[in-house]
């Protein structure tokens, strides 16, 4: 375990030194080792990491008890030299029972009411307004970041116009950047083309399946600016490992200027419509084709 420990710490700090100049690495740059969450910076992510170190340290203290236990039976009751006799031996005892009844069942419950309290308060928090709407597809071996217009459209219909932004790729060069404001929640809508991939991003501490024929939707709300490196985290295939995305998020000025040039200067889909249109769908021809290259 020990040395377990000191390797996974050596191997953290050789990351922080020598820096990734290849993009941002899997884990920020503010890895701390031991297990722990990174640096956490959604308001989502930080309110779930916030249960780590309570359910961890109930579970060291549960470890002291039951292993010191363990080791004082051990040591006390250890078969002497001197004389052969059993210990005296005790069959059932109706107090102790119920207490390494209760005791667990106590704690159970305590975990399930904290963690859902933040699943249901926090996780799955909804709002009316987004800073973006972005449609992802995840497919064999890449993503597609589709951009639909927060403005447009009816919320509780789920019903967006795109704003004529996509950006696709695949493979360990080719992974896309999904650009998203920060400060404002942002919706997800996730799902799969062909097998389950799993969307992930160890710096939002959020993890959510992309299933084919279903549609996931999820919100961020990012605090920090910054790259953020993401991966596929389920199995999908032979190039599941090279499934890589990053998340680019940028102060809300920066980010309505980067649509803007995205779009040709039009904010909203109406304006060019035709145009982004007729772009999104030579786009998605376009990803059609690498995803058949992909596959
Ligand atoms: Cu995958």
């Amino acid at each position: 375990m020990v040395g377990l420990i000191i390797a996974a710490c050596g191997y953290e700090d050789s990351a922080n030194n020598t820096g990734d100049t290849e993009g941002p690495g899997l884990f920020g740059e503010t890895a701390n080792g031991l297990g722990f969450p990174h640096e956490v910076v959604t308001t989502e992510g930080i309110a779930s990491a916030g249960l780590y170190l309570p359910i961890f340290l109930i579970a060291v203290v549960i470890f002291i008890i039951v292993e010191g236990l363990l080791l004082f039976l051990i040591l006390r009751y250890r078969k002497r030299s001197s004389g052969a006799d059993l210990p005296e031996q005790t069959h059932g005892n109706n107090l102790l029972e119920v207490i390494w009844t209760a005791i667990p069942m106590v704690t159970v419950f305590v975990l399930f009411v904290v963690s859902t309290n933040v699943l249901m308060n926090d996780v799955q928090a909804r709002s009316d307004e987004h800073g973006a709407v972005v449609d992802v597809q995840a497919f064999r071996f890449g993503w597609i970041f589709d951009y639909q217009d927060p403005a447009s459209g009816d919320p509780e219909a789920g019903t967006y116009e795109p704003v004529g932004i996509t950006i696709s790729g695949g493979g360990r060069e080719g992974a896309p950047e999904m650009t998203l404001p920060v400060g404002e929640p942002v919706l997800i809508r996730l799902t799969a083309a062909d097998v389950i991939h799993s969307w992930y991003v160890p710096s939002f501490f959020f993890k959510r399946d992309a299933i084919p024929g279903r549609v996931t939707e999820f919100e961020l709300t990012i605090e920090q600016p910054g790259v953020y490196g993401g991966q596929c985290a389920e199995f999908c295939g032979l190039a599941h490992g090279d499934m890589f995305f990053s998340v680019n998020a940028l102060a809300a000025d920066e980010y309505d200027a980067w649509v803007a040039e995205q779009t040709g200067g039009a904010l909203t889909a109406e304006a060019n419509s035709e145009a982004t249109n007729a772009e999104a769908a030579t786009d998605a021809e376009a990803t059609d084709e690498s995803a058949e290259k992909a596959a």
